[in-house]
Formats: structure tokens, sequence, C-alpha cells
């Protein structure tokens, strides 16, 4: 079964809590300066078992109209609110902003018990019963059940019991899967246990031993034990009222309205893209740069409201606002945050949260009032395609979407699934498939605009193309480009070059003419090959040396001895046949028999010999050389 968590609502005295402690038998009233006055002060907590064996966690709120504050804290996470109106006084003022604050937290499920009956007559019952269905009208909870109860002498209380699992029954649940995300309403310390914290999991799981950070603090801690209507669980579920024993911070080191989170997922920000909305019963139009509280789970930050479109917004109107935050909070997009005046503090509105990092800005142009309008309102498709065309070629991982949507990851990628606009790289970005497009043709374009301007090369090395590319393009994503291009036969890679297919280095005729030459004149006076400074100072003046000398090695037409000698690759397949051959009749070979195997001096002897030992054909041992590794084979 859903967890389910009840919040009641309602004037002072109008009796939440004696009927919280006559359905529970729990006292929520703990601190004594609420038994000292009579009154609720902060919020208490209970739960119970209903007749159909559902467990409920009960809050119960203050109703004193300066502890408002604290009702929000309460009624932020609840499933389904009961809401309490004395039969004698009938509808007050908290009984209005009660269900106004509930109404703007789209809390859509209630259940109204009309208490001390047995205080008024069955006429005062009547007309305040009225009373309550008219009030309820024009919000989400009209036509929600109203229960003539006393908790003094018991009459009603199982009727109570009865609506109240019927309502239950219909409430949605929350999201159990993704990340856990509790705002923190409660924090206390138990001896020999630490520090603990409470609060409505609003989505994800906790269990013990899961590592999680406070924010905005930013304090990671461990979870020890795990509690749901105080008994000890393997796991707490979105939905559920929790209290966590947190192993990493003191009791001073955590208060009311941090968040209790899974770490690297959430992002604080000061900045939030809202739907407002201005209560009706608001005494006066909302100004645009008006300092307000904003309500958000159990924090509570002070903030300016820039207007979009109107300078000022109408009582009961509603419009996108940005809302510049004085500190950070945490928030996601579908978040119901709750504005209150900033002196003196009462309510005057709600909003929801569009977008939970945009761009500051105090003016919305067509496009901008579009695309809020889109993650306001459109498919789950289309939020994910707008904000993965915003990544461009970074892309967008399912689980960074998922929080920037308000959505489990696990949808994002069902979403992604539906739509053939996207792709999804293996290690999890999605990239529109326009901009993977854009990708493939700029791996491509770098490849061909390289082979234009270096015609005497093979390509280019494919880590001098991912640098070239890095600012354009992450990564994986240009690997996996890279791979496709190659795939399609766009590109060809030969070694660790890549180029354009069939796309051998072009020469023009002045060139390849300049090139045989150099091959000729290295290859015509046996292996005494002349220097090559020498053989390039012939080359005409257009033609770029060392151009020639790259080409020439790259296309394995000869081996670099040293910076002066070039082999021509038969002249140097020769010299190693010679060297195998040696080896064959004796164990070791000397330069002096060396010189007389090429027929050549010192001169060349020694940076042959030199290049043959480094290749492994041969090994140096003092003066002479012995079979290298490579003449095995
Ligand atoms: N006769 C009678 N008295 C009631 C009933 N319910 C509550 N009371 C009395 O009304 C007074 C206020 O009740 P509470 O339950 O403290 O009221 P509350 O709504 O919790 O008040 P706050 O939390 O301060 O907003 C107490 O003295 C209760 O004993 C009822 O059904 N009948
Ligand atoms: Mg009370």
């Amino acid at each position: 079964m859903r967890p389910v968590v009840v919040g009641t609502a309602g004037h002072i005295d109008h009796g939440k809590t004696a009927l919280v402690r006559r359905l529970t038998g729990i006292d929520t009233d703990r601190l004594k300066e609420e038994k000292e006055r009579g009154i609720s002060i902060d919020l208490g907590f209970a739960h119970l078992k209903l007749p159909s064996g559902r467990r409920i966690a009960i809050v119960d709120v203050p109703g004193h109209e300066r502890f408002v504050k604290n009702m929000l804290v309460g009624a932020t996470g609840v499933d389904l609110v009961l809401l309490v109106v004395a039969a004698d006084e009938g509808v007050k003022p908290q009984t209005r902003e009660h269900l106004a604050i509930v109404d703007l937290l789209r809390v859509t499920r209630g259940v109204v018990a009309l208490t001390k009956t047995d205080l008024a007559s069955p006429e005062r019952i009547r007309s305040a019963t009225a009373e309550v269905q008219e009030l309820l009208r024009g919000t989400a909870l009209s036509g929600s059940p109203v229960l003539p109860v006393s908790s003094t002498t018991g009459s009603g209380i199982q009727e109570l019991l009865e609506a109240l699992d019927r309502a239950a029954a219909g409430a949605e649940g929350r999201e159990a899967r993704g990340v856990a995300r509790l705002p923190v309403d409660r924090v206390f310390s138990i001896e020999g246990i630490g520090t603990v914290v409470t609060g409505t999991l609003w989505s994800g799981t906790i269990r013990p031993g899961d590592a999680l950070v406070l924010l905005p603090s930013d304090r990671t801690v461990r979870a020890r034990q795990v509690e749901v209507h105080d008994q000890a669980v393997d796991a707490a579920l979105a939905g559920n009222r929790t209290a966590v024993a947190i192993h990493g911070v003191s009791r001073d080191e955590v208060a009311r309205g941090e968040w209790l989170v899974t770490p690297g997922r959430f992002r604080t920000t000061t900045m939030l893209d809202v739907r407002l909305n201005l209560i009706g019963a608001a005494e006066s139009p909302l100004q645009n740069r008006a300092r307000v509280r904003v309500h958000l789970g159990a924090s509570e930050t002070l903030a300016r409201v820039v207007l979009y479109e109107p300078d000022s917004l109408a009582p009961g109107a509603s419009a996108f606002a940005q809302l510049r935050l004085e500190g950070r909070v945490v928030a996601v997009p579908g978040d119901r945050l709750i504005l209150r005046s900033y002196s003196p503090s009462i309510t005057i509105g709600g909003a929801t949260v569009i977008d939970s990092s945009p761009i500051r800005r105090s003016r919305l142009d067509v496009a901008g009032k579009a695309r809020l309008e889109t993650l306001e309102s459109g498919t789950l498709v289309a939020r994910l395609l707008l904000l993965v065309g915003e990544s461009g070629s970074q892309g967008l991982r399912a689980e960074a979407a998922a929080l920037r949507l308000g959505v489990a990851p696990e949808d994002v990628v069902a979403a992604a699934a539906q739509t053939t606009d996207l792709i999804r790289t293996r290690d999890g970005r999605h990239l529109t498939l326009g901009e993977w497009g854009r990708a493939l043709d700029r791996v491509v374009g770098a490849v061909s605009d390289y082979g234009a301007e270096h015609k005497l090369r093979h390509g280019i090395p494919k880590g001098e193309l991912k640098s070239q590319l890095q600012r354009e393009l992450e990564g994986t994503v240009f690997d996996e480009a890279l791979e496709t291009v190659l795939r399609d036969g766009r590109l060809q890679v030969s070694g660790d070059r890549v180029s354009l297919p069939q796309a051998g280095p072009s020469l023009t005729e002045e060139e390849s003419r300049a090139l045989e030459r150099v091959e000729r004149k290295l290859g015509s006076s046996g292996f005494q090959v002349p220097e090559l400074s020498e053989v390039l100072k012939e080359l005409p003046p257009g033609v770029k040396p060392g151009e020639v000398v790259r080409h020439i090695l790259e296309a394995g037409r000869a081996v670099k001895v040293t910076s002066e000698l070039l082999y021509p690759t038969h002249l140097w397949a020769e010299i190693e046949t010679r060297v195998r051959a040696h080896f064959a009749r004796r164990p070791a070979l000397t330069m002096a028999e060396f010189k007389e195997l090429l027929q050549v001096s010192r001169k060349y002897a020694v940076p042959i010999l030199e290049q043959l030992d480094r290749t492994g054909l041969t090994r140096r041992e003092g003066d002479v050389r012995s079979p290298g590794p490579r003449s095995r084979q």
C-alpha cells in the first residue's frame, strides 16, 4: 500500500491536536510551552492504523497566525489534508489561510472534521457545514466530505476514520524510484544514537548504510538507522514519514530547511523560473521586484520576484516570473512553493518550479516564453527534446535530464525511446539528431581541411584530430562520431591516420616530379646514400622540403636512420638480409665485418648499426653485435 501522510489544517483552538489525540492516542503537543499555553507552536507527529489496515502518518500543525511558517513546513509533503473547523466558531482567518496554502500546494484530497459538535446546536452544525462547503468550492478540495465529530465524547470518530480510509485509498503515490530527497523538518539527538533528522521522503528510497548529503550546507553523511512509524526499517520509501539517524554531523550542524539527498545528483540554485499564482484573497497586486518569503519544502528563503510580463500581478492572476533568491535552495521542476509577503508575513500566493537553472533575465522574448510554455505543459518527449537541444554537442545524460525535468531517469530513457529525433551515445548522453549530424560533419570536415592543407601527408593522426576538435566535441562524443563515420565509409583509417577515402596525398605535377627526383637520388649510390640536406637543395622553390621528407616516410618509402640519412626501403631490406645471413653463419658481428658486409665507411656503419639495435635486429654487447630479438623472427 502506498504510504500516505495526512496533515491537519485549521484555525487556532479548533481542536486539531485534541482530534489527533483522540484518533491516535498520541499527544502531539510535546513542548513545555505548548502545554503551558494550551496551543500548538511547532509540528507534532503521530501515526495510526485505519480500519482497512492501512497505516498513515499524521502531521499536526499549529493554527496560531504567528506560526503559519511552521504550518507550511508541515503541509509540504502532505497527501491528504484533515481540515479542522470548530462547529461553534465556523470558518476563521487561518481556516482560510491554511486552506489556501494546501490548495496552492495542490493537495487534492481532503476530509473536513467539524469538531466540538458537543458544544453546538444541530442548527449551528448545519450552518457551519454549509459555510465550510461554500469555502471549499473553487479549490481542489471542493466536495470533500464534512464530518461532525467531538473529540470529547468520541461521537463521529468512527465515521471520520472510515472517511480518511476512503480518501487515503485514492491518494496518489510518490516516486520511490530515482533519487532520494527529504526536506528536513526536525532535528534532534538521541543519547547513544546521535543526530536524527526527520521529514517526509519526497522521492526515492533511504536505507541504513546509504551515503547521503545535506544541502545546501553540503555535508556528507551516512544513514545509520532508518525509522518509519517509530519502527526500524530496511528501507523508507517515498511518501513515508521518515526518521534517519545520520553519522557525520552533530545536532548543531543541521537545521530545519536542509535537504537530505542522494549525493551528486542535486544542484542548489539561487534562481528559479516559475509559474506564479497570486491568491484571489491577496490584499493588493504583487509589484515587480517585490521582496517575498519563499517556502519550499521545509526551507524559507527571502527573494525578489521579477515579473516577466506585467509590472504588477492582480490578485487571482497568474504569470511566469523569475525568483532571485537570497540563499541557495534545492528545487526540481514541478515543485510547489508558497510565497508570503516580507512584512507582515501573509500568504500571498504560490508558484510551481518550471526551470531550476534558468538564465538571469528580466524580460521574456517570444522564444523565451515559448520555451517556458513547453517546459510547463509540453509532453515529456517535447520537454526532453528542448533540453537536449540546449545541451548542444555536450549532450545530456538521463540522470541530469531527469533532475532538470523533475522525473525519474527511467522515464527519460523511456521518453527518449519514443522519439527518433534523439540519439544516445554509448556513455549515455542524449544528443539531438541534428547535433549528432553536425558532429559527424565536423569530424569529416576537419579531416578534409587537413588533407587540403597538407597535401603531402597521409591523413591526420587521430590524437591530433581529437585535440583539434576538443572545444567543439566532448571526448567520448568525438570517439563515437569518428567510429561512426569510419564505419559508414565517410572516412578511412590507416594505422593511426585518418583520411578521406581514396584520398592519398594529392600532389601537383611539380611536387610529384620533385619527389621522384629525391627518391632517385637517395637510391643512386648504393649503401652510401647522399646526405639528405644535399639532395633537398635541388628542390624547386615552391616545394617544401619538410613536406617531401614526411611524405616519403609516411608512405613507407624510406627508413630514417638519422636526420641526414634516409635509406630507400629496398636498400634497407637488403641491409637486413645481409645481417641475417651473417648471423646464420656466425654468432657475432664486429664493426669491421659490418663495414666489409656493406662496403661502407665507419661514417655509415655506425648509424646503421645503431638503427638496427633500435629496431631489435642486432644487440650491442661491448664492441660486437649479437642477434637481437627480431633476428629470430
Ligand atoms: N468540548 C470540546 N472541546 C474540544 C474539542 N476538541 C478540542 N477541544 C478543546 O479545545 C481546546 C483547543 O484544542 P486543541 O486541540 O489544542 O486545538 P488546536 O486546533 O490543536 O489548537 P492549535 O494547535 O493551537 O491551533 C482544548 O481545550 C480542547 O480540549 C471537542 O470536540 N469538544
Ligand atoms: Mg494544536
